[in-house]
């Protein structure tokens, strides 16, 4: 790609700075639909040690530690008393997997540093069986260990990965070690500055994934692309047997195809089949089938198309009005915390339904996989984005390949959930030629490996006359949405501006506007004009919804943000309390007054779009 070309020129540089201890591989390629596998739980309680300086990971010369001088040799002080060890897991606290570390331990709640985990576990290995441990995510940067061996380091916080095991586990008892560093870095993905709370640690389930030799690891089961009338896709199998017949069925559309992998256990196939179509008011799954020679795997898969047409959304054919909602992967009631398990994310999109939504935003990165099956389970369409948030280096490859690998693992964890119809690649970034070439980039990367959907990324508006906003930025020729954040009554000027301001658009593509809102405190009163009381929040919403009924091309609306939620820049004592209260939901679950705003309004639109 032109992007790597354009990199290659600097990658010099970047190679001297990478930090040391870098040197660990990374994790094998991602192991999909972990779940209809055969699996063995790690979740529950891990021993742990809080480390802020690193001690057991690198020496008093910050350089990396041999495995068997690390915390992952795990030397235990009370098994031999003459070696000198500074450090237990034996004695030292417990954190609960999955789970954030800031909100189960009150010294952890601002904590930004390493905390290590350990997990002792029992285990039989079977001849002809491959074995991998599995994490649905940890954040930020992850490096594992077993038996007291290193095994490798994944960095990005919301992303699956996987290292094969199968040579390294044994008999009895194994020691899984893992370094969690939730450190911010001005070269990351997201970088030192976000709007969310940081929240560090093993934050979503881990488990061993048992296969047999060669096993079915990735596939893309889909409706063609302009032929509604065919289902095609891919498969890819991992294991020295990669030649196979491979059957995919459909019993329920008595679809059983066959197709041959390739010497790299790779099979492209195609058929003609009329499934019954996925929407919001039908969210109609198949189970899918593929059975290999070795393997067998099985998926409930929704079809459906979905494309524009001028200023239109169309999903399978027909307009649709994208009636929408923010939604940051926070747990629904009490004190924060990152949500991790299916029960959590249906409060949530239970209350994005209660508001008359078929849409929702995960901001601003991957959420856990529970969240899309459920959401595309309960008929809510889907906008999938990864942290390329704010002000990132550009300009840096590093920073480049790691927003590309975080692309790449979302797009290959998700991509045949029928409800995700958007990948974004950004939110909010300033214009810049190093920030148009690293979009773009991402943009492409996005459409080679999944041409079925829309790729979008959250812009910002420009003023181009009195009281006159349009979006103008070179990104916007390039995705498939003119999709924009806007403030107007909140950060920019008071409610009253939204009768005021006028949008204009020279772009034929679909106006999308992704975020909106006003703070307000769940039952703070006042008048409409003092901020952060329900008063305000309601003139604000029932304004704005004014002004979008006079935005020509208005395909979707994603209002921020369903819930209060918790970030160290929302300091203000007694109203904030460390929680951006732009929810239409408080941090306790109280429906604010722009809830109902956004509830009248969007029953409105079902009536005249449908559902
Ligand atoms: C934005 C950001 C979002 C913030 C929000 C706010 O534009 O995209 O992450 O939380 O504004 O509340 O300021």
């Amino acid at each position: 790609m032109s992007f790597s070309v354009f990199f290659a020129a600097v990658s010099i540089t970047a190679a001297l700075t990478v930090p040391a201890g870098a040197q660990e591989p990374g994790p094998d390629p991602q192991i999909i639909n972990v779940s209809a596998r055969s699996t063995v739980s790690l979740d529950g309680i891990w021993k742990t040690i809080v480390d802020p300086y690193e001690n057991g990971y690198y020496n008093y010369r910050m350089k990396p530690l041999d495995a068997a001088k690390s915390y992952f040799a795990d030397n235990d002080f009370d098994k031999d008393r003459t070696k000198l060890f500074e450090y237990n897991f034996n004695t030292d606290g417990t954190l609960q997997v999955p789970g954030d570390w800031n909100t189960q331990r009150l010294q952890l709640y601002y904590y930004e540093g390493t905390v290590w985990y350990r997990n002792i576990f029992r285990y039989s290995p079977e001849p002809g069986r491959r074995v991998f441990v599995y994490f649905g995510a940890a954040n930020y940067e992850a490096v594992v260990g077993l038996n007291g061996e290193k095994i490798g380091k994944h960095t990005g916080g919301f992303t699956p990965f996987n290292f094969e095991i199968t040579d390294k586990v044994r008999e009895g008892d194994n020691s899984l070690i893992v370094k969690v560093d939730n450190k911010r870095h001005a070269d990351g993905v997201p970088t030192v500055n976000s709007d969310w709370w940081n929240y560090g640690g093993l934050t979503r389930s881990v488990m061993l994934v048992e296969t047999p030799e060669t096993f079915i690891r990735d596939y893309f089961v889909r409706l063609k692309k302009d032929d509604a009338g065919k289902i095609d896709g891919w498969i890819q199998l991992d294991g020295k047997d990669a030649s196979q017949t491979v059957v995919i069925g459909i019993p329920e559309l008595k679809i059983s195809h066959k197709v041959r992998t390739d010497e790299n256990g790779y099979a492209e196939f195609e058929f003609k089949a009329k499934p019954e179509l996925w929407s919001p008011e039908n969210p109609r799954l198949y189970e899918v089938t593929i059975t290999s020679e070795t393997d067998k795997v099985a998926d409930r898969i929704g079809f459906r198309t979905i494309e524009t047409d001028g200023t239109r959304i169309l999903l399978n054919g027909r307009e649709i009005f994208c009636r929408g909602v923010c939604i940051h992967e926070e747990m629904p009631y009490g004190t924060g915390g990152r949500a991790y398990c299916r029960e959590q994310d249906l409060v949530l999109l239970g209350w994005a339904k209660e508001m008359g939504c078929n849409f929702v935003r995960l901001a601003h990165y991957p959420h856990n996989e529970d969240m899309i099956r459920a959401a595309e389970e309960m008929g809510l369409l889907v906008w999938s984005e990864i942290p390329v948030y704010w002000t990132i280096q550009w300009e840096n490859p590093e920073t480049y390949a790691n927003a590309e690998s975080q692309l790449a693992d979302m797009i290959t964890r998700d991509k045949n959930r029928a409800n995700v119809i958007i990948w974004s690649v950004a939110n909010e970034t300033p214009h810049s030629d190093a920030r148009l070439k690293f979009l773009s980039s991402l943009v492409a990367r996005a459409r080679e490996m999944d041409p079925t959907r829309l790729v979008s990324a959250a812009m910002e508006k420009a003023v181009v006359g009195k009281d006159l906003l349009t979006v103008r930025d070179d990104l916007a020729d390039i995705v498939d949405l003119v999709s924009f954040n806007q403030y107007v009554g909140w950060y920019d000027g008071t409610p009253e501006k939204c009768d005021r301001v006028n949008w204009t658009f020279d772009i034929d593509k679909p106006v999308f506007i992704t975020e909106f809102g006003a703070g307000a405190v769940y039952g703070r009163h006042g008048d409409r004009t003092e901020r952060f009381t329900e008063e305000y929040m309601e003139d604000m919403y029932e304004r704005s919804v004014n002004m979008f009924r006079r935005i020509p091309g208005l395909a979707g609306t994603t209002p921020w943000v369903l819930k209060d939620f918790r970030s160290p820049r929302r300091q203000m004592k007694g109203i904030q309390d460390d929680f951006n209260r732009k929810g239409l939901v408080s941090d306790r679950g109280g429906r604010k007054s722009g809830f109902y705003v956004m509830q009248k309004w969007y029953e409105e639109l079902k009536e005249q779009y449908g559902e």
